[in-house]
């Protein structure tokens, strides 16, 4: 189990970062959602890692309340922390704010690892100019400072992007599932044909076509076909892994199952340029090695 707990002042996007990536909806879609009461926890499995990730409500009286109540915060393996670039006003706030949840962790015996978004990094709503000059003051905070946690600009209308991001942050604690992410990526940078590499749920670890996901979750109709495939291979043919296949005259889709866990699906256009199939048997080959090591990784949490 990986505990990742999200913390920020009130109306700094936590909520709405979750939504739009492992919750699948879209940016407009979280604009009107309502301000989180005390904290909620989701539980997810991406990759067949248990991930409960834990949303802090931000606002004043909860934050009292999380930090005399050490154990909600303690066991936190990844402490992302979050500072709205469009609130400058409570900038110093946040930071102390900051620096009390990882003192609170810390006294509780845990080592998180720590990550700050800097967040809302668009011009929705707001000045470019003061935006450049927000994250700049942002940087010599000093539990910025202090910490140095790995950062990243973030804004939910680059919605791919910050799924990226998140995807990142939580496979970063196991090494060997990097290295094979890394690996589909260049694969998937020399084929032609549009691939979808994600676990059999459907959250996406890696691809290359746009659109064909909401953050971290593949488009549903795509998604509903994996797992009715996954629930085949499991129940009727009884194997690990498994292979299918859907044909028209428009459209050509295979889809392997590897271990459980892991899917790639490749989709071809009628008349689109095909890979040598040496290519594509190359990257199946390491995507079955992933797979193995995804389920070594599960083992582990
Ligand atoms: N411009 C902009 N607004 C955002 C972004 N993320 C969240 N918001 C808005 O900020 C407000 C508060 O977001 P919410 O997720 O409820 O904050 P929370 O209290 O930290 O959970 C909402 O109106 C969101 O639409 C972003 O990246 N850019
Ligand atoms: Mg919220």
């Amino acid at each position: 189990m990986m505990k990742v707990s999200l913390v920020g002042l009130s109306g700094c996007g936590k909520t709405s970062i979750y939504s739009t990536t492992l919750g699948g909806m879209t940016p407009s879609e979280v604009e009107h959602l309502g301000p989180t009461v005390m904290y909620e926890v989701k539980s997810h499995n991406y990759l067949g890692l248990q991930i409960s990730l834990w949303d802090f409500g931000g606002q004043e009286e909860y934050r009292k309340n999380y930090l005399e109540t050490p154990k909600l915060l303690a066991n936190t393996n990844l402490l992302i922390f979050i500072l709205d670039l469009h609130n400058p006003e409570d900038y110093d706030k946040a930071d102390s704010y900051f620096n009390d949840v990882y003192t609170s962790i810390k006294k509780s015996g845990g080592s998180p690892t720590v990550f700050i978004f800097y967040h809302k990094f668009d011009t929705e709503k707001y000045p470019e100019d003061k935006l450049n000059q927000n994250l700049t003051r942002a940087k010599e905070l000093p539990t910025v400072k202090k910490l140095k946690p790995r950062s990243f600009v973030t804004s939910i209308f680059r919605q791919e992007e910050l799924s990226e991001i998140f995807r990142q942050l939580l496979i970063s604690d196991f090494d060997e599932l990097k290295k094979g992410v890394e690996q589909a990526q260049e694969y998937l940078l020399k084929l032609k044909s549009k691939i979808i590499v994600s676990d059999v749920n459907g959250n996406v670890v890696t691809h290359n076509i746009k659109g064909f996901a909401t953050g971290i979750q593949l488009r549903e109709d795509l998604r509903d076909y994996i797992l009715a495939c996954n629930v085949l291979r499991e129940n009727f043919l009884s194997s690990e892994s498994a292979f299918f296949t859907a044909q028209s005259d428009k459209k050509d889709l295979k889809l392997h199952i590897f271990n459980y866990v892991l899917s790639v699906l490749i989709m071809q256009d009628e008349g689109a340029p095909t890979d040598p199939k040496e290519d594509i048997d190359n990257l199946l080959k390491e995507m079955k090695i992933f797979s193995d090591l995804i389920i070594d990784a599960s083992k582990e949490t």
